[in-house]
């Protein structure tokens, strides 16, 4: 029996009224909805090139009139209605894309779940947000995604539709594909939803959080906000109609999605074009045939990017004027090549789901750029960096970062216990990462004080991972889950066990363990380390940080300690 879901606007939590206006006055929430705002640049140059996936290439005026099409198929074939969710696991694809104008087109909520997520994640992503829809590939990198989502639907309440994108399509399952069709009458399509349009203050879309208390938190970005993220983004790195952004990072993710990514793109009349992985071959190729004119990478892509053209050259990337890294921190070294081994200029994004964005801006020095995370975006923006009791440090002075302003929502959805650690009373975001702030206002980012761990921009939560350690593994006593250190993806995980007497436990345990469980494959631990006890600090927490210093002491030892790595970067 499918049972009808909780309304979204109740899980939510609001910024002060007043606030609202004032960003209104500003011109920094413009009262639309994303879609309306999205059709609008559409129509400023409806023959242009909006899209390109391979053979598919979808002009403005399509990309639009698919998108009003499948968003009245959502609603007058599947029975889907406004501030429904539907789970979004899709690949780099136009699908996406339409699937996703679409959603914000009818007021459809997309929950963004990544590629790499298995049973585990989805099946809480799909319960905690109540989803009455999946949309998933037929098969990726040889998963079997739409039989998981059979069974996702078989163990939900409220999940009714498997949406499959580029075939082949199962029984009891919908042609995603053939729903993105060409309408036969697109100015019906459009004037029904430029007639009935969803609030501007409602929920455009989910976003996940990084993630430091178990599974992924749902991050609820409103249209008037996120429309601005994209827009203000767009117009600091000085998009326009010439813009050719390359998606290759997972495009469900804030970075390449809104920052400016492809709405921000769109929004500027810009062509978007898609990429299933970031793999340096392909991308530069792919640079070179579009024109690529700018693109989003995480440090340890850009590392391939840069070890690529120095054995190849960079002449693909003549037509590459920005190349924005971020999610996770780039070593001021590499910096300092990109410009001259890439020959473009260098982006620092230092962003989060949870709203904030720090960039370096295309004119800055290139002291600034090198070695700096950017300052935020908007004049909106409010930071603080304080010390362990949130009082405020000096400028120069390493401390916590606390934001507010209005991209940048007030709590997780339905999450209040979180709330209530990661949002002060006044509305203030715990990031939990750790900056210095110069002088010039531009912020560095000095390392964290949250249990996360940061596989080249893919975040890993510590407590979750240590949850089915302690759930999985009967031989375990005790564990800890840490980061250790690694020369292309900055950290990997590494897991310290206590076994209970008698017993014996090896990395493939761990890994067969997780695998058996449904778990991402990227959250696996890569190195094990079983210990006699694990250390605790004065006030009995376990000690975290000796254990870092730990693991980086025995992989400094040598090549015989080091982990048996996993030859894929992230994708
Ligand atoms: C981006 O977003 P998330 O939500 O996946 O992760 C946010 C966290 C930050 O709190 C920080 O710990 C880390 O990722 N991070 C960086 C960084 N950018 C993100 N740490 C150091 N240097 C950077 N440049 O990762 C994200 C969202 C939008 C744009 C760009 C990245």
């Amino acid at each position: 029996m499918t049972r009808a879901a909780s309304p979204v606007a109740g899980g939510t939590v609001p910024w002060p009224d007043d606030l609202a206006r004032a960003w209104t006055e500003r011109g920094w929430w413009r009262g639309t909805a994303l879609g309306a705002e999205l059709l609008a640049a559409a129509d400023a140059a409806p023959d242009a090139a909006a899209l390109v996936d391979g053979d598919v290439r979808l002009t403005h005026r399509s990309l639009a009139a698919r998108a009003d099409a499948l968003a009245g198929r959502l609603v007058d074939d599947l029975g889907l209605a406004r501030g429904d969710r539907v789970v979004v696991q899709l690949p780099n694809c136009w699908e996406f894309v339409v699937l996703t104008v679409a959603c914000l087109r009818a007021g459809v909520v997309p929950v963004m779940a990544l590629p790499g997520h298995r049973q585990h994640e989805l099946s809480h992503l799909v319960g905690h947000s109540e989803a009455a829809a999946i949309a998933v590939p037929a098969t990726l990198r040889g998963f079997d995604h739409a039989a998981l989502a059979d069974e996702l639907r078989a163990g939900s309440d409220t999940l009714r539709h498997v949406l499959v994108a580029g075939g082949p399509v199962r029984e009891g399952h919908t042609d995603l594909t053939a729903l993105c069709a060409e309408p036969g009458d697109p100015a019906a399509v459009r004037a029904r939803w430029d007639a009935d349009q969803p609030a501007s203050r409602s929920v455009a879309v989910f976003l996940l959080s990084g993630g430091t208390t178990g599974l992924p938190k749902l991050i609820a970005r409103t249209h008037d906000d996120y429309a601005y993220n994209a827009r203000a983004s767009a117009e600091l790195c000085g998009l326009g109609p010439d813009t050719v952004y390359l998606v290759s990072l997972p495009a469900s993710h804030n970075f390449p999605l809104a920052c400016p990514g492809i709405l921000g793109t769109l929004l500027a009349g810009g062509r978007v074009v898609l990429l299933r992985s970031p793999e340096p071959e392909r991308a530069f190729a792919t640079v070179a045939a579009e024109g690529v004119t700018v693109t989003a990478v995480v440090p340890a892509v850009a590392q391939r990017w840069l070890a690529h053209a120095a054995g190849h050259g960079a002449g693909q990337l003549s037509s590459l004027r920005l190349l924005q890294v971020g999610g996770a921190r780039l070593a001021d070294e590499v910096a300092r090549t990109v410009r001259p081994v890439l020959g473009c200029t260098l982006q620092q994004v230092f962003g989060m789901a949870e709203g904030l964005l720090n960039y370096t801006r295309p004119d800055d020095p290139d002291d600034v750029v090198c070695t700096t995370q950017g300052r935020p975006l908007s004049p909106g923006d409010e930071v603080r960096v304080v010390d362990e009791l949130d009082r405020d440090v000096p400028d120069g002075t390493p401390g916590a970062l606390l934001t507010r302003g209005p991209y940048t929502p007030r709590g997780y959805y339905r999450a209040a216990e979180q709330n209530a650690r990661a949002f002060t009373a006044d509305g203030w975001y715990r990031s939990g990462d750790v900056v210095r702030r110069r002088p010039d206002g531009n912020l560095v980012v000095e390392g964290r004080d949250k249990d996360m761990i940061n596989r080249g921009g893919e975040k890993i939560s510590a407590e979750e991972v240590e949850n089915l350690a302690y759930r999985l593994l009967p031989q375990v006593a005790a564990v800890a889950a840490v980061a250790m250190p690694d020369p292309v993806l900055g950290e990997r995980v590494c897991l310290y066990a206590v076994l209970r007497p008698g017993t014996t436990l090896v990395l493939d345990d761990v890994r067969s363990a997780l695998a058996a469980a449904g778990v991402a494959t990227y959250t696996w631990p890569e190195r094990l380390e079983v210990v006699e006890e694990l250390r605790t600090t004065t006030v009995g927490k376990i000690d975290k940080k000796a254990l870092r210093d730990d693991v980086a002491r025995r992989l400094a030892a040598g090549p015989a300690a080091r982990p048996a790595a996993r030859e894929d970067a992230p994708s």
